[in-house]
């Protein structure tokens, strides 16, 4: 048995299953934690799955924190989707402890581990194939936003500080590129003055925050398409996962997340950026659907700010790719020499689609108002 093997054994034994484990597998395409997908089969026949995660340590740095975090988030949606007659089974995640009670599981090396159950009949899409399937996923994380309206944001941790703070992450990003530590700054020469050109954009949403205009609230703030569960028999959106970075924020970030990448027809690393364009259609189709699901809960300031939640998101996201990428690819998962790059490239031809369509996302935001 190899080292990853044993550990995975270790980790297996710290948690009761309910029946004997099968197999641990590799799963999902989420770029942070480390998931794989447990099988168990019991006498009688009845097969069970589970999602295992190690979580990463380059990004959280606090898992008691951040577990501290998801039991109560995870709870009070339960509560909330019970008294609305859902089923708190299939709509939200639920941690299981490990056998020592804790909330998660400490290995012999200092991995975090934790354990949900598998939510079946869903599908998880990483590209919105059809309009009604973004839609369905609009639905879904505006009304996780409405479902946390009432919670205690004040007892959550910020299990990243700064997340997203774009004036920050700009300051990391010139801190990224004055050390060089890989010598590749001059290779991404015009990236880095497509980021400088725009400074200025990187205060907007925080500035709206500070003045006033924009209020904080509990948000999700890693709203990909692949972060919710869809139901594969009515293909509306069933249960919004990656609870990670539930954290005070602003809707708009929410919002923006969501057209980063789900309003486009193209892998976040594709190579081709002619392939890779805003779809302004499907930006409207979310509008629609998040303003839906969220019913009510956002302010008209909230609204007209919308378009440039979606323009900071995709932008604050390039910078993060093109920062992770000059320090080594050391936060984001990549299976490929240059994704971290490729990735940034697209972000950022996403936003120049943004900025070339800018009074089109501002009518359409209005219309729904
Ligand atoms: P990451 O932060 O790395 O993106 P996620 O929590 O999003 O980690 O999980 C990675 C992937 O695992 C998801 O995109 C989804 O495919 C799958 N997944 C996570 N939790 C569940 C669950 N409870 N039931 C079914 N699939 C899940
Ligand atoms: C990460 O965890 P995952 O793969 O859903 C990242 C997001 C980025 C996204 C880019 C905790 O999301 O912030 O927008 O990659 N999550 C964290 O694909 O950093
Ligand atoms: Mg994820």
């Amino acid at each position: 048995m190899n080292q990853a093997e044993t550990m995975m054994q270790e980790v297996l034994a710290a948690f009761d299953f309910g029946a004997p484990v099968v197999g641990a597998l590799r799963f999902g395409q989420g770029h942070i934690n480390d998931t794989f997908v447990v099988h168990t089969q019991s006498e009688d026949a009845c097969c069970r799955r589970f999602i295992l995660q190690r979580m990463s340590a380059a990004a959280f740095k606090r898992p008691d924190q951040l577990m501290e975090n998801i039991l109560g988030v995870t709870e009070y949606l339960g509560r909330e989707i019970e008294s609305r007659g859902g089923s708190r089974e299939r709509e939200a995640l639920r941690v299981i402890r490990p056998r020592n009670g804790e909330p998660y599981y400490t290995d012999s090396a200092g991995g975090a581990w934790r354990v949900y159950p598998f939510v079946e009949d869903t599908i998880c899409y990483q590209t919105a194939e059809t309009p009604e399937l973004f839609a369905a996923s609009g639905r879904a994380f505006g009304h996780f936003q409405r479902l946390l309206q009432g919670y205690p944001a004040q007892t959550l941790h910020e299990t990243i500080p700064h997340f997203h703070d774009t004036e920050d992450r700009l300051a990391k990003l010139k801190a990224a590129m004055a050390v060089d530590k890989l010598s590749r700054a001059a290779e991404c020469r015009q990236e880095l003055d497509f980021v400088l050109a725009r400074e200025a954009d990187c205060s907007v949403a925080l500035q709206a925050l500070r003045d006033g205009i924009l209020p904080l609230r509990v948000t999700h703030n890693d709203t990909k398409l692949n972060n919710v569960l869809m139901d594969r028999e009515t293909g509306e959106g069933l249960c919004v996962i990656d609870l990670d970075t539930v954290m005070p924020g602003l809707s708009i970030n929410d919002f923006g997340d969501s057209i980063r990448f789900g309003a486009n027809h193209s892998a976040e690393d594709e190579k081709d950026l002619s392939r890779v364009n805003l779809d302004v259609s499907l930006f409207e189709t979310y509008t629609q659907a998040f303003l839906e699901g969220a019913g009510g809960t956002l302010t008209a300031a909230e609204i007209d700010y919308l378009p440039w939640g979606a323009k900071l998101m995709t932008f604050e996201c390039g910078i993060r790719f093109l920062t992770d990428y000059l320090e080594g690819d050391t936060y984001f998962h990549t299976t490929r020499a240059g994704q971290n790059l490729d990735r940034c490239r697209t972000q950022f031809k996403l936003v120049s689609d943004m900025e070339a369509h800018w009074d089109e996302l501002a009518e359409i935001v209005k219309k729904y108002k």
